[in-house]
Parts: C-alpha cells; sequence; structure tokens
C-alpha cells in the first residue's frame, strides 16, 4: 500500500462539488472547473472560497478565449485554430504569436456547508471578480487567513504583465478593502500566518527565478501585513524526486507542539502535483526540522488522474479539529474534494526524515 493511502482519508463524496454544482457568472459563459480552494469557518458554518473557472462556448474552427477589460467588462479575443502562430499544447494557457494567455478566466465564489460535505451558495453574498490591468486574466487560488476577527484573503493576480499575490480583507465578508499586490511578479502560493512570532506577520509565498534558482518556498516578515521585507528561502525543489520542478505553500501552517506543519504542494517535469510536508520551528519559521521525503498525497483515483488538466491535486485550504485536518483540494483542475488527515500521522511521518532534508 502506498504512503498517500496510509496517510489520508478521502471523502466517500468525493468530489464533493463539480462545474455543474454552481451556476455561471452570466449568460456569456460555462464553467469549465472548480479549483483550489481557500477553506475558513464564519458564523458557525464551513466555507470554501472556490476558484470559479470560466469561458465562452468554444466553436469548431475557433478558441476563444475571455479577459477582463479596463472597467470590468468581458472581452472575447479569438484565435484560429489551425493559425501557425497559436499554440494551444496546454489546456491551461495558450500562446499567439510569443504572447500568452489563460484558456479560462477565474473569480472566487463563496460556498457554505453545515457539515463540510454538502455546500451550497448563500443569497446575497458577491463574487470576488478580477479588477484593473493587474487582474485582467482572472484572480486565482485564494488563502484565507484569520486574524482575529479579520479574514486576509491573499490570491494569485493574472495579466499578461506578470502574475503576483493580491490582499484583500474582510471582516464580514460584504464589504472587502483590497490593498493591492503585496509580492510582485513572478510570485503566487502566498500563506499568511495565522499568528505573529516575536511580535512579526509571517508568510510563506513563492517567487519565480528563472535563471539562478527556481520555483521555491520562501518566507517574509511585516509589520502590517501589506508591506514585506526580510525575505529568505526556507525549501527548494530536489532533483529527481516527486517535487523536483515546482513547490508552493498549501494554506496557512498548522501550529502542532513539534513546530508548524506546513502542507505543500510538489510538481515533478510532468506537471503531476502531489502533496508533502513541512515542519518549520516554532519559534524561527525560515528553520525546516523536516520534509517528507514521499509525498503524503498523490494523485491515486479518477477524479485526480483524469478531468481538465489530470494528475493533479492542489490544496490551499483546510479546517482543524483536535487531530484532524480536513483538507480540501482541487482534483485533475476540474472538481472540489476533501480528505481527513491526522495530525500525529503526518507528524510520525516526518519523524525518519529529518536526517535528510
Ligand atoms: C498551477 C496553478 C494551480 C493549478 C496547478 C496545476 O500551480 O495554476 O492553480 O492547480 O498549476 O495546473
Amino acid at each position: 500500500m502506498s504512503t498517500s493511502f496510509a496517510l489520508v482519508k478521502r471523502s466517500a463524496h468525493n468530489p464533493i462539488l463539480t462545474p455543474k454544482d454552481v451556476r455561471p457568472s452570466s449568460e456569456l459563459m460555462n464553467i469549465e472547473c472548480l479549483l483550489n480552494p481557500g477553506v475558513f469557518t464564519f458564523k458557525n458554518k464551513i466555507w470554501l472560497l472556490l476558484r470559479v473557472a470560466e469561458r465562452p462556448e468554444q466553436n469548431k474552427e475557433l478558441i476563444t478565449v475571455p479577459v477582463y477589460g479596463e472597467h470590468g467588462d468581458i472581452k472575447m479575443i479569438s484565435f484560429k485554430k489551425n493559425d501557425p502562430l497559436l499554440d494551444n499544447s496546454d489546456p491551461r494557457v495558450l500562446s499567439y504569436n510569443g504572447k500568452n494567455y489563460l484558456t479560462t478566466i477565474s473569480h472566487l465564489r463563496l460556498v457554505c456547508s453545515d457539515n463540510g460535505e454538502n455546500f451550497y451558495e448563500p443569497n446575497g453574498l458577491n463574487s470576488i471578480f478580477g479588477q484593473g490591468q493587474l487582474e485582467e486574466y482572472g484572480i486565482e487560488d485564494c488563502r484565507v487567513t484569520q486574524i482575529e476577527h479579520t479574514y486576509y484573503l491573499t490570491y494569485t493576480m493574472v495579466s499578461s504583465v506578470g502574475v503576483g499575490v493580491g490582499l484583500i480583507q474582510t471582516d464580514d465578508w460584504i464589504n472587502f478593502e483590497r490593498k493591492g499586490m503585496i509580492f510582485p511578479p513572478h510570485n503566487k502560493d502566498c500563506a499568511i500566518f495565522n499568528e505573529k512570532i516575536n511580535g512579526k506577520y509571517y508568510a510563506l509565498h513563492r517567487p519565480t527565478s528563472p535563471q539562478l534558482g527556481g520555483n521555491y518556498i520562501w518566507l517574509a516578515e511585516s509589520n502590517d501585513l501589506v508591506h514585506w521585507g526580510n525575505h529568505k528561502c526556507v525549501a527548494t525543489t530536489r532533483l529527481g524526486k516527486w517535487d523536483s520542478a515546482r513547490i508552493g505553500a498549501g494554506a496557512a501552517p498548522i501550529k502542532t507542539e513539534e513546530g508548524w506543519l506546513e502542507i505543500y504542494h510538489g510538481a515533478d517535469e510532468k506537471h503531476r502535483y502531489c502533496l508533502g510536508a513541512l515542519l518549520l520551528d516554532l519559534k524561527d519559521p525560515s528553520k525546516v526540522i523536516a520534509r517528507s521525503q514521499n509525498p503524503i498525497m498523490e494523485p491515486a483515483v479518477d477524479y485526480e488522474l483524469n478531468g481538465f488538466f489530470g494528475n493533479v491535486i492542489f490544496t490551499n485550504g483546510h479546517i482543524v479539529k483536535g487531530d484532524t485536518i480536513t483538507m480540501y483540494y482541487g482534483a485533475s483542475d476540474e472538481v472540489i474534494c476533501s480528505a481527513d488527515l491526522s495530525i500525529k500521522s503526518v507528524l510520525n511521518s516526518l519523524h525518519a526524515t529529518q536526517a535528510c532534508i
């Protein structure tokens, strides 16, 4: 039996949400994928902040991609499928004459549940859409960190000028204060810790450095959650392993007696996305105490192996109750699933690895 089956208990109701379970944002759009939700509790309910990826109906000859115009209006850009300048080999991104576009545009949608399994869209709450030039290709993969009564949303801002991390804060999920881009391109996968350490706020983030370095997890500190500094690299990709090409933080780290436990994603050169764990020192989270050698979870069942972009499990949200982490994740970039993990078992799986980070 593989490690992932021993450590993770997938919900028997998986996938718990699929594109047909939510309404498109307008009659111009079809929902292609639900992905990678942020997770939080509010008013005694469990909430997912889903990434909803949409595009217009496609036809035989043309590929049409949506982008936001300057005033939040949707513009459609079409390309002839047989145009030699078009490269549409990746279902997520297309390239035309050297310029890249996303094939779908994403916004963030709230759904809630009393039991963590049956989610519905409540009335009277607004979705969060991309705004302005830096979000013209949409907003994605939001982490939600609660500090006292305030929720901090860190999400990927996508546009033709780059991919960076945006911050929005809210106390009531009705009024949102946009703080702008807090980590400039190329950066994503930002998770703010939900308490201060030695008087400072901390965040994990993932800059990309194409020539020297790579797609590594970094740590930064801040006095106000908007201005970040004292950046340190905490984990790099590992040649020949499941996390050889790209790694990135999931949700806010979980405080345990042994350290901050962070569930992160790692992808290899074939874009196979698995999950692993990092244990960071409680007082100095730039120190890695242990790291999974093998994935704690890997794509294994049909909805994780096949879909819009198969062989992907990606998490950026969970609820913790006692020893149990209920993790929500996107599978095959198309459907939303959940799985339970025991904190103790994940820590036990890390004990053997201290010597060989
Ligand atoms: C990137 C992001 C994620 C996505 C994975 C796999 O890391 O765009 O949203 O789930 O790729 O496609």
